[in-house]
This record gives structure tokens, sequence and C-alpha cells, in this order.
């Protein structure tokens, strides 16, 4: 009986719903979406989420240390606006079913991802421009694309976001091109931060097409508008030139440019280290996630405070 009422109903939501992705028109919380198209749209927004958290902390090292005012007062504007970003993309996940206190109780039990990339330390202002230049940057090819996906809240937050994260990607790259122009230990400092930074931020991009689990799928859905490999593609276009203009090598003995794509191949990316970064085992995973668990519960305080004055004011009108 309750086959025979729902079966024609949700075929024809499931039309309705791919005819929408045909027409490149958005799915919005209200509309009809497969189950599984919902849960993945929540996995990838929600690990986007906790990244832009996350990635915090890595710089938030630096600002007491930021070698000028105007150093510290970009620095600090930065950090602030990945912390905007975790809140829209926050705000924007929970229009998917799931509240934000959940999703967090996912990410500090560890069922949640954030990006491998914040589990490397910062170790000299030299990484602060590797940061903005190469993270961001790599974050920005990915996100560009992303303003194109299918889910409407998400690829609205995806135009926000992107404006800021190029202004990331080129204070980075000021710091990077000063430090090059500055004394011998300031260049073998940004070349230390280019060697230490490449490989982890083409890691970012996730495994090859041929082993990423979601890609096809997501591809279909239009959850993902490019692949993996094609993004890190255009990341290793883009940015091997840039590093050239300001004399960084790129730490590749394989690399070649090939004159007839116009394209750069590159030597074969550690995927075994960036599995073991993903399960858990980088230089910084468990005091990344310490650091999150106890600002947490300080302010927890905070949350409780707020909930109670919301409350008080329904009552109240
Ligand atoms: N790190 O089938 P795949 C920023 C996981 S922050 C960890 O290719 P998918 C910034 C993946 O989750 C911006 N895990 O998956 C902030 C999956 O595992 P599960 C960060 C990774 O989702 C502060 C499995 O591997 N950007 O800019 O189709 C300061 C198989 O992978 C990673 C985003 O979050 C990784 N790198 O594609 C500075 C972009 N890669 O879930 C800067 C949004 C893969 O099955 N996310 N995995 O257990 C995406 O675009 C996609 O989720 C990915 C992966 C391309 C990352």
């Amino acid at each position: 009986m309750e086959d025979i009422l729902t079966t024609p109903i949700s075929q024809t939501a499931l039309a309705h719903f791919e005819a929408r992705l045909q027409n490149d028109e958005k799915i919005e919380p209200k509309d009809w979406m497969p189950e599984a198209y919902r849960k993945t749209v929540l996995r990838q927004m929600m690990q986007h989420a906790h990244s832009e958290v996350i990635g915090m902390q890595p710089e938030g090292n630096w600002v007491l240390r930021a070698p000028s005012l105007r150093a510290k007062k970009i620095l600090l504007a930065k950090i602030q606006d990945e912390g905007g970003h975790g809140l829209y993309l926050y705000s924007a996940a929970e229009t998917l079913g799931m509240d934000r206190t959940e999703m967090i109780q996912l990410l500090h039990e560890q069922k949640a991802k954030y990006s491998s990339i914040f589990n490397y330390p910062a170790l000299t202002w030299a990484d602060i421009g590797a940061i903005g230049w190469l993270v961001d940057g790599a974050a920005i090819v990915n996100q560009v694309s992303l303003q194109r996906t299918s889910y409407g809240p998400y690829a609205r937050a995806m135009v926000r976001i992107c404006k800021e994260e190029s202004f990331h990607q080129r204070q980075g790259y000021e710091i990077m091109a000063t430090m090059m122009k500055g004394t011998p230990e300031q260049q073998a400092m940004a070349q230390d931060a280019m060697n230490r930074w490449w490989w982890p931020s083409l890691m970012m991009f996730g495994p090859h097409d041929a082993d990423s689990p979601h890609t096809e799928q997501s591809m279909e859905w239009k959850i993902k508008r490019e692949s993996n490999d094609r993004l890190r593609q255009k990341f290793i276009d883009k940015t091997i030139d840039q590093a050239y203009v300001i004399g960084l090598t790129i730490p590749d003995k394989d690399l070649k440019f090939n004159e007839e794509t116009k394209s750069y191949s590159i030597g074969p990316i550690n995927w075994d280290e960036f599995w073991s970064v993903v399960k858990g085992n980088g230089p910084c995973n468990k005091q990344r996630m310490t650091h999150h668990i106890k600002y947490h519960e300080e302010g927890r305080w905070v949350r409780e405070a707020l909930e109670a004055f919301a409350k008080k004011q329904i009552e109240m009108n």
C-alpha cells in the first residue's frame, strides 16, 4: 500500500529534481532532493566549514609575532574572514537539516573531516606567506568552480567567500615576494616554506580522480563542477609561473613543461602521507583538535547565555 502511494510521487519529484539539474537551476532547501544528494552536499559543506575554522589556528599562531603593525592588521583581518566563512558555511549547511552543534560534535568525535592542509605547522613568518599564496590559492581554484555548485545556499556562500579569498591569496604572495627581495636568510626562509607547503597544497584537491569515491556521482549531481585532478592541474599551471616571477624554485625534480598542452606535469604525490594525515596522524592533528575542543568548552557559557536571552525575548513577546 505504502509503495503504491509513495512511488509515483517520488518518481515525479526525482524527474523534477533531475530536470532542474539539467537546466542548471539551483536546488533550494525546501525543494525535494534525493537523500543521498542531501547527505553528500551536507558532508562536503560541513567539511568545508570545519576547514575554514580549523584553518584559523596555524595563522593565529603568528598574530603576536607579525613583523610590523601593518602585517599584524592584515593577518588579523584575514583570520577573521576565515572565521566568517566558517559561519556562513555552517548556516548554509544547516538548511540541509543538521544543527551546527551536531556538526561540531561530529568534528570532535573525528567523524567529520577538515582539510588535511591544516595539520601542518606554521614554523616561520614565510609560512604565513605560503599559506596565503598556496593554501588560499588552491582553495580559490576549487571555490571558483563551487560558485556554480547545484545547491543554492552553497553556491551563494561561495560568491562572497571567493572575493575575500582572492585578497588572501594576494597578501600571501606579497609576503613571499617581499622576502624574496630581502636578505639571503629571508630568501632561504621563503624557499623553505615553499618546499614544505607545495606538496600538501596539491593534496588539498583530494585523491586522483580514479581513486576518488565521490567524484563521479558528485559531478553528475553538479555538486562538484570539476574533478579533483582538473582543479589541481589548474592550480599547478597558475602557480608555477607566479613562483618563477619572484625567484622561487618548485621542489619537484620531475617537473616538466609540455609545450603542446602549455601545461606542467609533476612528479608523484605522496598519497601515503596524505592518507596518514587524513586519518589523524599528521604533525598537528591532535594539537588542532585539542585546541578546538578546549575553546569550544570555554565558550559554552556564552552560547548558553545567548540561548537564555533569546528564550526570554520570545517569552516576553
Ligand atoms: N583533506 O572522493 P573524494 C580555506 C576525503 S579552507 C581531508 O575526492 P570529495 C582556508 C573526502 O572527504 C577551504 N580529507 O571526496 C581556511 C572523502 O572522505 P569521506 C577548504 C579529504 O568530497 C583558513 C575522501 O577523502 N576547502 O580555504 O568528492 C585559512 C575521498 O575523497 C581531502 C574545501 O573544503 C583533504 N584535502 O572531494 C586558509 C573545499 N580530500 O568524506 C585557507 C570543499 C579528500 O568519504 N570540499 N578528502 O570520509 C571539496 O571540494 C571536496 O570535498 C574535496 C574532496 C575536493 C576536498
